[in-house]
């Protein structure tokens, strides 16, 4: 042992379980237990518009949950990685997660299953954060890490998170104004409330049914530009015009069509250039501010045609995929400003880590992500103030939305070194 090494978190054992998402599907959670009694816990989250550039999820594909059970992940967790990291220490995350992937030996970890690999590695981060004593967010991101996120709310949801006829798939809302996260929070979920009545009138009460990640599902309702008025005119309502502006993921990979070439969009084909058309219209007439994945995964080419195109924060998720591979040929052809940070896209905490230090070198901002299918468990909201990141998408309502947003205003009130992001979302340093 030398002056730098510290044994206070040397792993006595790894063992990972089934437990339910929010939507009753299983998932894996994992502890990570030290020679000392802490256990680290962490659940690993589960996409429905996935991206197919990420990191392989383990499901079972036999006849529980009608194959999606994770029992082969849980066991990759139990059987193969657990008697690897015994002995290891839970502080030293790189090696924890390097050992995991020398082990694992496939380009998108298929053999033990990202949803194996980040449950892991996020409990091995938990277990070392307690073992030093230190909050999960001070222990990942450091002693100079004080950026609280802003929310991105997703009022009214579409796509593939609902059972509506909207193409888009989050009609947001980012109250960048507001002077703390707390008060950003409060006036969220005023204009939430507030949308729920100003729908209800018009799209009747099932318009308060609400989706995977809490946002409104009007029946009817398919065309954004309605979702952005109703939007506005909550905000109106509250008197909060100067603080909030508006946001969308179009999560568009998911209503183009690969043979034709061309986007299903309000009932009609339209090619790619009719939707950078739409977009530069939409810019141009609403508080537009930011748009994630607003074309098809693999077109490069339009998404620098987009981002040269349009004054707006372009996030690339399905295009990203988190992974340092896509993320850096985005920042090469300049095809989008922000990348959307998936932990599970890539599948450990060190390589998601280094994605998101090649994303803030190469000049994108960092929106901190859920996925739609979440747990309880609030690791995320925690990253989120680790990476000094300025925003954080975790849908609107439903505990386990909350739950993150919960986290958040622990972590502003115990923290009196901590400042909100605002109007600086982009870029929090930069004066
Ligand atoms: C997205 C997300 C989260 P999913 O597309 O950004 O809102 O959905 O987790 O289903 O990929
Ligand atoms: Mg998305």
């Amino acid at each position: 042992m030398n002056e730098y090494e510290w044994d206070g978190a040397c792993i006595r054992d790894v063992c990972a379980r089934e437990v339910l998402d929010c939507r009753g599907e299983p998932t894996v959670e994992v502890d990570v237990i030290t020679e000392a009694g802490i256990i680290g816990r962490a659940d690993v989250p589960c996409g429905r518009s996935r991206g197919k550039h990420e990191a392989v999820e383990l499901r079972d594909g036999d006849d529980r949950y009608h194959g999606r059970g994770v029992m082969r992940a849980v066991r990759n967790v139990n059987t193969t990685i657990a008697p690897l990291l015994k002995g290891k220490n839970a502080s030293d995350q790189r090696t924890v997660d390097t050992l995991m992937r020398d082990l694992d030996d496939s380009p998108d970890k298929s053999s033990l299953g990202a949803n194996a690999m980040l449950g892991v590695s996020l409990a091995a981060a938990r277990a070392a954060a307690e073992s030093h004593g230190l909050p999960l967010y001070r222990y990942l991101g450091g002693a100079t890490a004080h950026i609280m996120p802003v929310p991105v709310l997703d009022m009214i949801e579409g796509g593939l998170l609902a059972s509506t006829d909207l193409d888009f798939q989050e009609h947001q809302v980012m109250p960048v104004g507001a002077p703390t996260f707390s008060e950003a929070i409060r006036m969220g979920m005023e204009v939430y409330h507030e949308l729920g009545t100003i729908l209800e009138r018009t799209y009747g009460n099932q318009a308060r049914n609400v989706g995977d990640e809490g946002g409104y599902t009007p029946p009817g309702m398919n065309d954004p530009r309605d979702a952005f008025d109703a939007e506005l005119a909550a905000i109106e309502e509250c008197g909060y015009e100067k603080e909030f502006v508006l946001s969308l993921d179009c999560a568009a990979s998911h209503f183009y069509d690969v043979d034709m070439g061309t986007y299903t969009f309000m009932g009609k084909a339209t090619t790619r250039e009719g939707m950078i058309e739409f977009y530069e219209d939409l810019a141009s007439t609403y508080p537009l501010a930011s748009m994630e994945d607003p074309l098809y995964e693999d077109d490069f080419e339009g998404y620098t045609m987009l981002t040269e195109a349009l004054d707006v924060q372009i996030v690339g998720d399905d295009l990203f995929a988190t992974n340092p591979r896509r993320v850096q040929e985005g920042i090469d052809r300049h095809a989008a400003t922000a990348l959307l940070f998936k932990a599970n896209q890539i599948g450990t905490v060190s390589e998601a880590f280094d994605v998101a230090s090649c994303a803030y070198r190469g000049g994108l901002a960092i929106q901190v992500s859920e996925r739609s299918g979440q747990t309880e468990d609030t690791w995320l909201a925690d990253i989120a103030v680790a990476l000094d990141a300025g925003q954080i998408k975790t849908g609107v309502t439903r505990s386990e939305r909350t739950a993150q947003y919960n986290r958040l205003l622990r972590i502003e009130e115990g923290d009196p070194l901590v400042r909100y992001a605002g109007r600086g979302y982009r870029n929090p340093f930069r004066f």
